[in-house]
């Protein structure tokens, strides 16, 4: 499924996000960009030991939740991995919503100032961090059309949705978007 907003696109695919062709991956990192499992696990296990070598030497500080930072993407086919970190869910009265909002924007940032054409996200924070997939959905959608209607760039933007529900979510979220 695809919906255009001026020149760019959104698109809902299918898939694994190491495998993405595009110019960056977005990686669903913790502040200390320690890696993990999920989206992190497969980034860092096919991407090879560069990825974090890197992050660790320009981020010593590691990366702020509902922010992100940029390495190069090692093995994998993409240029550049942006490693995105989303709020743990906590019950939704944290400002869980408006930093996972936070951090798709800023990956979306780092994409536009990398001139990256083509960005590839997974669904942040879904996973371990067990943030409703619904919502997530309508957050991250909302969040990058909005950047997408302001700035036009990445032309761009695919969601890897692992399995059926984030697809689902996604789908429904999408279509909401577009009436
Ligand atoms: N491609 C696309 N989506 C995937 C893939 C894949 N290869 N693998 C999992 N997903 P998660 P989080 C989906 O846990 O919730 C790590 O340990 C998955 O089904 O990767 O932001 C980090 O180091 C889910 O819908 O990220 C952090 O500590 C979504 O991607 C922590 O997990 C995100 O799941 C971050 O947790």
């Amino acid at each position: 499924m695809q919906l255009r907003i001026g020149a760019s696109s959104i698109e809902l695919v299918p898939g694994d996000i190491s495998e993405q062709q595009v110019d960056a991956i977005v990686n669903a990192a913790n502040g200390r960009l320690s890696g993990g499992g999920g989206v992190d696990g497969v980034i860092q296990r096919k991407g090879g030991p560069t990825i974090m070598q890197e992050t660790d030497q320009r981020y010593p500080g590691g990366c702020q939740t509902g922010s992100a930072v940029i390495s190069r993407a090692g093995n994998l086919p993409a240029k550049y991995v942006i490693h995105a970190v989303g709020p743990i869910w906590s019950g939704g009265n944290l400002g869980e919503d408006g930093l996972l909002a936070s951090a798709f924007r800023s990956a979306m940032e780092l994409a536009a100032e990398h001139g990256c054409e083509s960005v590839a996200f997974p669904a942040i924070s879904t996973g371990a961090y067990r943030f409703p997939l619904d919502e997530a959905a309508d957050i991250a959608l909302e969040a990058v059309a909005g950047f997408l209607r302001k700035y036009d760039q990445p032309m761009l933007v695919r969601f890897v949705l692992q399995d059926g529900p984030a697809l689902a979510a996604f789908t429904n979220a999408l279509e909401q978007l577009t009436e």
